[in-house]
Parts: structure tokens; C-alpha cells; sequence
């Protein structure tokens, strides 16, 4: 018992990276604990270089007596670092070892891996480390934007919407305004009533989810005269106009052709005679 107290005194030797977000660019420290003297550090570390590169990287300055050597190779997503001290590091509380400048490359996430970490004491004796505690780097979440072939045309209007979204989403829900929705990256959708459309777009991946409002996007316009809702003026219009002189459909403003504020003969007779070609316009 006598030995745990005293012998169980000695602490774990460690060396960590911290986990983040990383937005561009970023120092990030490496630690080490639980050492009374280090005569000598060498580690190396692994990344996807597809995620991150490494800038830089260099000592704690607050450190007197230290060199360090390093190589950084961002072609196959590895450095190696060699310290040396003839003092003797002190890290038995957390001691900032280097600063690491990374940059962001890629979306996606990396962890960084801390490779065959070594040190050596002042009998010049190489140890391990009891722990290990790799960094990692989190992915972006993704960016929701858009785009549409046409905003604005005549009912029925058919619109090719586009993805645009960045940070690699795997995951779209668009909701068209109109009630009719997608999980398509790249929908089409056909408005079929006339109005002004709100149209969403929500991304998501592993790393979150991000919505885009565009607040009346989409305006649909009628054709005159097209009441049915077809995009043309057809037979079904002309009679609905004369429902509407009969009043067996209520009557719709936009059916006053000849402009006097209501529905009447020379309405019916208007869309009629336009429906056939005998006059240009409505
Ligand atoms: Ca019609
Ligand atoms: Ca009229």
C-alpha cells in the first residue's frame, strides 16, 4: 500500500490534438503531460489532404533551449516533427508543445492522426506515450442556394429549379410555395395556379443542415381569358364567360373584356369571337 501511494504518483504521459470546426484557416496546439523532462520529442501526423493542409508549424517559443526539425509533405497528407531540448522539457502539467496552422481544402471532415509519437528522457531512454488523443477536424455543413430557369410566365408555368448548394450536402427537400414539395437536387415543377411562390430549399449531410428562403420567387401570371387554367384560351372558357352571364358561375372581373365593371353579353361574345380568330386580342 505503501508503494501505491507513492509509486501511483507518477502520471500518465500524454500528447493530444484538439478536435474543431474549421472554417479556413486555423493554429491548433499540440500538447503533451505528464513529463518531467524531455530531453527529445518526435512525432508525425496524417491528415486527408483532400480536407486540410498544413501550413506551418512551429515550437512553443516559451520554451528556451528547444530545435525543431520538421517536414511537411501536403501531396500525400503527412508531417514529421523532431524536437530536441538539452534542458529538458517540463510538461508535467499540459505544455504547449507547437502550433499547427492548418488550412481548410475540402469540406469534408479529417481526423488527425498522431503517428508513432516518441520521447526521450534525460538518460536519453525512449518511451511511448500512455495516451494517444488524435485531432479532428469536423465537416462543413453544407450551404443551402439555388437557382430556376424562368421566375415569371403564364400559368401553367413548368420551372427547372437547380441546385447550387455548397459543403457537399446528400440530403435536398424544396418546398415549391404552392404545397407540392421535392427531394430532388434538381426538380421541376409545374405551377398551375397564378400567384406569387415562396420556394425553400433545405440541404443536409452528416455535418448539418441549411435553409434558403427565396420569399416570392415564383410569379405566376394568367393568360387572359384563360380561366380553366391551361396556359391557352379554349372552349371551356368561352363557356365558363357565358356561365358567368347566366350567372351559373360567379363572375370573375378578369372576364370583363369590354371593360364596363361587369360580366356581360359583349364579354361572352368577346372571347368568343377571339376564340375563333376574328379578333387579335382579348
Ligand atoms: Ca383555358
Ligand atoms: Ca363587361
Amino acid at each position: 500500500m505503501v508503494c501505491m501511494l507513492v509509486c501511483g504518483a507518477s502520471a500518465e504521459t500524454r500528447i493530444m490534438f484538439p478536435e474543431i470546426s474549421l472554417e479556413d484557416t486555423a493554429d491548433l496546439p499540440v500538447t503533451i503531460s505528464g513529463i518531467a523532462a524531455a530531453t527529445g520529442i518526435s512525432f508525425e501526423l496524417s491528415y486527408d489532404r483532400e480536407v486540410i493542409h498544413i501550413e506551418d508549424i512551429t515550437a512553443n517559443s516559451e520554451i528556451p533551449g528547444s530545435s525543431m526539425v520538421v517536414r511537411i509533405d501536403n501531396d500525400i497528407g503527412h508531417v514529421k516533427v523532431v524536437i530536441v531540448n538539452t534542458e529538458g522539457i517540463s510538461a508535467v502539467e499540459p505544455t504547449l508543445l507547437t502550433i499547427i496552422r492548418l488550412t481548410r481544402v475540402g469540406s469534408g471532415g479529417s481526423t488527425v492522426v498522431i503517428q508513432d509519437p516518441r520521447w526521450s528522457d534525460t538518460q536519453l531512454v525512449t518511451n511511448s506515450f500512455d495516451v494517444v488523443l488524435n485531432g479532428n477536424i469536423k465537416a462543413m455543413a453544407p450551404a443551402a442556394n439555388f437557382t430556376a430557369n424562368t421566375t415569371s410566365g403564364p400559368a401553367p408555368l413548368t420551372v427547372w429549379f437547380t441546385d447550387l448548394s455548397t459543403g457537399n450536402p446528400t440530403g435536398w427537400f424544396w418546398s415549391f410555395g404552392d404545397g407540392a414539395t421535392s427531394t430532388k437536387q434538381n426538380p421541376t415543377h409545374t405551377y398551375t395556379a397564378p400567384g406569387n411562390y415562396t420556394v425553400n430549399l433545405t440541404v443536409s449531410s452528416e455535418a448539418g443542415s441549411d435553409t434558403l428562403s427565396r420569399p416570392d420567387y415564383i410569379t405566376v401570371t394568367r393568360v387572359k381569358g384563360d380561366f380553366n387554367g391551361n396556359g391557352e384560351v379554349d372552349i371551356g372558357d368561352v363557356s365558363k364567360v357565358a356561365y358567368m352571364v347566366v350567372e351559373k358561375e360567379p363572375a370573375d372581373l378578369a372576364a370583363d373584356f369590354n371593360g364596363n365593371d361587369r360580366i356581360d353579353i359583349g364579354d361572352a361574345a368577346k372571347i368568343a369571337y377571339y376564340f375563333v380568330g376574328k379578333i387579335g386580342e382579348l
